[in-house]
């Protein structure tokens, strides 16, 4: 009932991680792998080996999560040898996450992913803190364009970026049209909601440190924007586009509403954070239920079909 396929490949049904939760070393990938996870994407990569930030970085709250980990990884050859290596085994689909600290390391990584026998996909973080002071490269709308325009100069496999939310009509209007001029196989919406700030009253003290408690925030505060995100981008995307939906997922429902606004694959960041990789399985049941419910046997049978009031 869930199956479905991505890139013309069959996945038991469309449920990922999001980058960063539960895929840091190679015990946390095969236990992904080994779960009912439909595929799954490895811990964004930076060229070097990253400590990331001094803890505590992560805090879990009521209605979600505030995190400023600070690209902690294992640097990109350590993820680039586990794919490689699940490749020979015969993996057929693989989410790698990269992002560069500057603008040539980004071209770095993907020349070197290019270059390798890598044949999965490659999920391009959009939407990290690149140079200090200014903002997130997916907040540029110029360098953007002018990033991917010499990505896809040389690069000719897979590539999805994924990106942070936005809140203006006039930016899904403009970051659209800058992504339908390059041949996307995907756009993930959305990263965390950059720079919460969550507070331990009794205490008068914010929750983690790096940053003065300042956070990107997932988890079910985010729903409702990371729905509009994937909403608004199927609405204006190339068909040929995918659409991974991210953002606010902790039950069943949740998976259906992402499918309805347009989402192919629906990936879950804190709640998989707090539950394990179980969550999979529940998320699955609960599912499957609704569609039952509904009389549907397919996500096909609703996917992007949100109805409006007019
Ligand atoms: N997103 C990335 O693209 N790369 C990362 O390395 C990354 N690290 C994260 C680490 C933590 C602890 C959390 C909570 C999120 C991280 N994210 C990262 C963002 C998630 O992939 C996801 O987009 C966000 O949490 C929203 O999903 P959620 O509401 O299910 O948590």
């Amino acid at each position: 009932m869930l199956k479905t396929t991505f890139l013309g490949i069959e996945l038991e049904n469309c449920l990922m991680n999001a980058s960063g939760v539960h895929c840091m070393s190679v015990q946390e990938l095969n236990e992904l792998a080994g779960s009912a996870a439909g595929a799954f994407v490895t811990k964004t990569a930076t060229r070097d080996y990253r400590a990331g930030n001094p803890e505590p970085r992560y805090y879990d709250t009521k209605l979600g999560s505030i995190n400023s980990m600070g690209l902690p990884n294992n640097g990109f050859d350590y993820y680039l040898d586990y794919v490689l290596e699940r490749q020979k085994q015969g993996a057929k689909l693989q989410f790698l996450s990269v992002t560069g600290m500057s603008y040539e390391e980004n071209i770095g990584l993907l020349k070197k992913i290019q270059e390798s026998d890598y044949e999965g996909v490659t999920e391009f973080n959009l939407s990290c803190p690149n140079v200090p002071g200014k903002p997130q490269i997916a907040y540029d709308f110029d360098l953007t364009e002018k990033l991917l325009a010499e990505v896809f100069s040389f690069f000719t496999k897979p590539l999805g970026v994924k990106l942070p939310p936005y809140f203006d009509i006039a930016h899904f209007d403009a970051m659209a049209e800058i992504l339908n001029k390059f041949p996307l196989t995907y756009v993930n919406s959305v990263n965390s909601i950059g720079n919460g700030l969550c507070i331990d009253l009794d205490k008068e003290e914010v929750v983690i440190k790096p940053k003065g408690g300042f956070g990107g925030i997932g988890g079910e505060y985010i729903k409702p924007t990371a729905l509009a995100n994937v909403r608004a981008f199927r609405q204006r995307l190339n068909k040929d586009i995918k659409i991974i939906g991210t953002g606010g997922v902790t039950n069943g429902r949740d998976v259906f509403e992402h499918i309805l606004c347009g989402a192919d694959l629906v990936q879950v960041g804190t709640i998989l954070h707090q539950e394990g990789v179980g969550v999979f399985e529940r998320l699955s049941a609960e599912l499957e239920e609704v569609m039952r419910g509904k009389g549907y046997s397919s996500i096909e049978d609703f996917k992007g079909k949100l109805k409006t009031l007019d």
